[in-house]
C-alpha cells in the first residue's frame, strides 16, 4: 500500500476520534440538541471500508455513524453544522447526528431505527442493478441489529437478486446495555451469512489493514456482480450507548481493558515501526485536526437556527 493511503487512513481515524471528542465536550455543554452515540474505539472499521470504496459508491450509516460518514468525505465544516441542527448543515439542520444523509457524497442516512437502514440500502443496490453500472453499496448496522426481521429479509433479497452489497457489521459487542452473549447464542455473527447463501467473514474490527483487505475483496466480488456478502468487524465501545450513558452496567476492568485495543495506538505503532510515520508527524496531524474542529465548530456556531418556513422544504413523504 502507498504510504499516501496510509497517512491518509490514520489521519481519517485521529480525525474522527478528535471529533467525536469535541463533540462529546459540545453536548456536555447543552449546545448539540438531540441524541448523542459515538463510536470512539471503532474508528478501524469505517476508515477501513470506507477506504476501499469508490466516491461514487454508497454507504448506508446508522445512529452511531459519525465516522462513517466523515470517513465516506464528509465536509467537516457542514457535519458540523448538521451535529449543531443549523442551516448549513448537510440537511439544513433537520437531522441532526441521528439521521445524517450526505446526498453528494452516496451517504445515504442514518437512521433511529435499528435496522432501518438494512432495507432502505438495498435500494440503492436494486438502483445499481437497474441502471446496469457498477456502483456498490457498503451497508453498515450493529451486533444488535442482526436479530431484528429486515436484516434476516434484506439479506435473503439481497442474495436472491445477486445485488452489489456488503453487509457490514460492526460488532462493539453491545446493544443498549446488552451484551452480545444475552442478546444471542452466536459467538461469531457472519455464520449468518451461510443461511442466505452468501460469503461471510468475520475480522479483527481494531485492525484497520485487516478490514481494508476483506472489505476490498468483498467490494470488487460486488462489483463484477458476483453480489452480496457478510462481513463482520469485531470492536468495542468505549463509552456509553448513548452521550451521557455512564456505563453503570458495565465493569470498570472492563471498560479499563477494552482501551487496551485501541485502533489507533495500533495502527500507529505499525506505521512507526516501518517509518512511515514520525514522532513529529503524529504531532503535526494532531495540531491540523484540531484547527480544522475549531475551524468547524466556528462555522457551526455562526450558521442560523433553520427557521419554521423551511419546515416542509426537502422533506418526502
Ligand atoms: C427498531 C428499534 N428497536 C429498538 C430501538 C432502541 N435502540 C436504539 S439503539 C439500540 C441498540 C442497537 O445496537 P446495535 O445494533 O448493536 O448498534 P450499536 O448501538 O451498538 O452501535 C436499541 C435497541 C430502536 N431505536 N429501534
Amino acid at each position: 500500500m502507498k504510504k499516501e493511503t496510509l497517512l491518509e487512513m490514520y489521519y481519517m481515524m485521529l480525525k474522527i476520534r478528535r471529533v467525536e471528542e469535541r463533540i462529546l465536550e459540545i453536548f456536555a455543554q447543552g449546545k448539540i440538541p438531540g441524541f448523542i452515540h459515538v463510536s470512539i474505539g471503532q474508528e478501524a472499521v469505517p476508515v477501513g471500508v470506507c477506504s476501499a470504496l469508490r466516491p461514487d459508491d454508497y454507504i448506508s450509516n446508522t445512529h452511531r455513524g459519525h465516522g462513517q460518514a466523515l470517513a465516506k468525505g464528509a465536509d467537516l465544516k457542514r457535519f458540523m453544522a448538521e451535529i449543531y441542527g443549523r442551516k448549513d448543515g448537510y440537511c439544513q439542520g433537520k437531522a441532526g447526528s441521528m439521521h445524517i444523509a450526505c446526498n453528494d457524497l452516496g451517504v445515504i442516512g442514518s437512521n433511529g431505527v435499528v435496522g432501518g437502514g438494512i432495507p432502505i440500502s438495498l435500494g440503492t443496490a436494486f438502483a445499481s442493478l437497474y441502471k446496469g453500472n457498477d456502483r456498490v453499496t457498503v451497508c453498515f448496522f450493529g451486533d444488535g441489529a442482526t436479530n431484528e426481521g429486515t436484516f434476516h429479509e434484506s439479506l435473503n433479497l439481497a442474495a436472491l437478486w445477486n445485488l452489489s452489497i456488503v453487509f457490514c457489521c460492526e460488532n462493539n459487542g453491545w446493544a443498549e446495555f446488552t451484551p452480545q452473549k444475552v442478546h444471542t447464542k452466536l459467538e461469531n455473527l457472519s455464520v449468518r451469512a451461510e443461511s442466505y447463501g452468501i460469503p461471510g467473514v468475520t475480522v479483527d474490527g481494531n485492525d484497520v489493514l485487516k478490514v481494508k483487505e476483506e472489505a476490498e475483496k468483498m467490494i470488487a466480488r460486488a462489483r463484477k456482480g458476483e453480489g452480496p456478502s457478510l462481513l463482520e468487524c469485531k470492536t468495542n465501545r468505549w463509552f456509553g450507548h448513548f452521550a451521557g450513558d455512564a456505563q453503570k452496567y458495565r465493569s470498570a476492568q472492563e471498560i479499563e481493558e477494552v482501551r487496551s485495543f485501541d485502533p489507533i495506538l495500533k495502527f500507529q505503532k505499525i506505521l512507526l515501526e516501518k517509518k512511515n510515520l514520525n514522532p513529529k508527524d503524529i504531532e503535526e496531524t494532531e495540531v491540523k485536526i484540531k484547527s480544522q474542529i475549531d475551524e468547524a465548530v466556528a462555522f457551526a456556531e455562526k450558521s442560523p437556527i433553520p427557521g419554521i418556513e423551511g419546515l416542509l422544504e426537502n422533506i418526502y413523504t
